[in-house]
């Protein structure tokens, strides 16, 4: 079971193998031989034939294709480069001891470029070791991007040697991030660092307040999130000058050809100012050999047509980017701090129509509670009107990038947030295979056992390990959807409504300790999936509704989650009884939200009545 699926395989019986333990001939370099060592023992001689020579680190529209063969019990891997040998063994990695036997051959390419995740260091600092592990799994997946979002309101991770007064406390070193560029490329990887301006700048100006829009006071680091008004003043030369010595130093640490300047949600600023701002940036990283990336709010008709568009703000974005000659990486629909499920994802093609994935998304049961949101962030986005490229030529979509907003997540809880979907992304952003939203979770969690096995990724930690008579009730929860967490109620219904933000009133501060049961639930439960097929398939239902009922009376020993917890308890308790037979409530509204939890078996009650 291999994700993402390969482009062709062919198997046949099991062969019998013998060799000693991974042994490694042919042409591999201190790179493949290292990667070999990760592999679980396959009993056999692993040879290489790659054409082209080592290279320090990958560059984008490099091959990562591969074949792969066994004959007797020696494995060959064909490659053009060696990113395509430690895609090979990935694959090999997922076979195992067991499958690897029975392959004749796998054919296999990528079907995008770019494959990639962004990471927000700022919003929680994510530790240098959570990334290692990170770009171990990334390998494992063959993602081949890593974009670090390293400065924000918030924070500032860089420890920069020339504006050293810049860094947060808790920063990355220049040495750090050297050996971290190291750690990716041996795993095939790029890294692509971000310097968010001229909005997300406000942690800047505790030092430099003079950097600041006009008459607006020096803000002390921010704990709030949501949109600061305040950001670097464009028409300022030394806040430009400031920019252009980190671009500098980002160079240098960073070998990877792009650098992403953000240029997101600047609220207070004229867009002819930003655009001009933003071309200077972009000037100053061609200028350093490098080329420009930034957020969809770049666009605009004076920005350099070689800069490259993150899509965000939906597919209208990278339809507008595309018609007008930028090429485009797109991220809208694959938002993981959103908390999805993964076939609201996986339907959406980075270079497809999506209409489908669209119409999909709005009518997903386990999305109804934000509907209303999902409205709203259809029309939030306004784009400039762009001419069409002068020689009609359009932008290539160059690939996906799943994006980790950390405001809900810090390094504990982020590889649940992360690789509880992203498996499923990497497929679509690898797989030119014919693959439906069918099966792809039940994949997604057989190829992630291999991972924990490996301890590069922990199990998800079970909400129910410390209370296990709970069992019942959390495997069934799931968080709230959306922004709706992150906004609390009171600032949901504003928004939805378009009152407008209120900075007061949200639940969440960058000070909020993420330590309670939903900070830990995966973002689909498992459990509840079973449950639903069960329920469709007609099977019988009586131990889920055993322990439906069971859970009820269990929490009365937990009075300390009484508050958090009961609502949605008594709901899966009613549920227990109407799917008994028992009861003939309603069971559409058990589904929540209860506070932050979503029951979405309700859905499913619903549905087969
Ligand atoms: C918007 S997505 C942002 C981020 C936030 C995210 C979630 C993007 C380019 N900017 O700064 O973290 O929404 O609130």
């Amino acid at each position: 079971m291999l994700m993402p699926q390969p482009r062709s395989i062919s198997l046949r019986p099991r062969r019998l193998m013998t060799a000693a333990a991974n042994l490694v001939a042919g042409d591999a370099t201190d790179r493949l031989r290292r990667a070999a060592g990760w592999l679980p023992a396959l009993g056999a001689t692993i040879r290489f034939q790659i054409e082209g020579r080592p290279q320090p680190v990958p560059a984008l529209g490099d091959d990562y294709g591969y074949r792969l063969r066994l004959n007797d019990d020696s494995l060959l891997i064909e490659a053009k480069t060696e990113w395509g040998g430690l895609a090979a063994l990935a694959t090999l990695c997922q076979l195992g001891t067991a499958a690897t036997p029975t392959v004749r051959e796998i054919a296999d390419a990528p079907r995008f470029p770019w494959r990639g995740l962004m990471i927000d260091t700022v919003r929680h600092f994510i530790s240098p070791n959570t990334l290692r592990r990170t770009l171990d799994a990334m390998w494992f997946y063959k993602l081949n991007v890593l974009h670090l979002h390293l400065t924000d309101d918030q924070g500032f991770r860089f420890r920069s040697r020339r504006l050293p007064e810049l860094a947060s406390a808790d920063a990355y070193s220049v040495e750090e991030l050297g050996a971290l560029v190291a750690y990716a490329a041996d795993r095939g990887i790029r890294v692509v660092p971000e310097l968010d301006v001229p909005g997300h700048t406000t942690s800047w100006l505790t030092a430099h307040p003079e950097w600041g829009l006009p008459g607006k006071p020096a803000p002390a680091p921010s704990v709030r999130f949501g949109v600061h008004r305040n950001c670097l003043d464009v028409g300022n030369p030394n806040a430009l000058a400031a920019v252009e010595t980190l671009l500098e130093e980002l160079a240098d640490v960073f070998p990877d050809r792009f650098l992403h300047i953000g240029g997101d949600e600047a609220v207070d600023i004229a867009d002819d100012a930003q655009a001009a701002f933003l071309c200077r940036v972009a000037d100053k990283a061609t200028r350093l050999g490098k080329r420009a990336i930034g957020w969809d709010e770049c666009l605009h008709p004076a920005l350099p047509k070689d800069m490259l568009i993150q899509a965000w703000r939906g597919m209208a974005a990278r339809d507008v980017a595309l018609g007008a000659g930028f090429d485009c990486v797109v991220s809208a629909p694959y938002y993981l701090d959103l908390c999805y499920p993964v076939d609201a994802h996986y339907r959406f093609h980075p270079d497809g129509d999506n209409a489908f994935a669209e119409e999909a998304l709005l009518r997903h049961p386990r999305l109804a509670h934000v509907s209303r949101g999902l409205a709203w962030m259809a029309q939030f986005a306004s784009f400039p009107d762009l001419s069409e490229s002068p020689d009609g030529s359009r932008g290539r979509v160059l690939g996906g990038e799943a994006c980790l907003w950390t405001e809900l997540a810090d390094d504990d809880t982020i590889h649940t947030r992360i690789w509880s979907r992203m498996p499923a992304l990497a497929e679509r952003f690898w797989s030119g295979a014919d693959t439906n939203a069918d099966d792809v979770l039940e994949r997604l969690i057989a190829s992630r056992r291999r991972l924990a096995e490996m301890g590069v990724v922990p199990e998800d930690r079970n909400a129910a390990d410390e209370t296990p008579d709970l069992a019942p009730l959390l495997e069934m929860l799931e968080p709230v959807k959306w922004y709706r967490r992150l906004l609390g109620n009171a600032e949901f219904e504003r928004r939805v409504n378009g009152l407008g933000d209120s900075a007061a009133e949200r639940p969440y501060d960058a000070n909020t300790p993420l330590c309670r049961i939903v900070d830990q639930l995966a973002p689909e439960s498992l459990a509840s999936r079973r449950a639903e097929a069960d329920l469709a398939a007609g099977a019988s239902m009586q131990g889920w509704v055993a322990g439906w009922r069971q859970q009820r009376r269990a929490l009365e020993k937990h009075p300390h989650l009484l508050g958090e917890l009961e609502e949605a308890s008594d709901a899966l308790a009613t549920l227990a009884a109407i799917v008994a037979g028992e009861s003939s409530a309603d069971p559409a509204p058990l589904a929540g939200p209860f506070g932050e939890y979503l029951l979405p078996i309700a859905y499913a009650v619903a549905a087969s009545r």
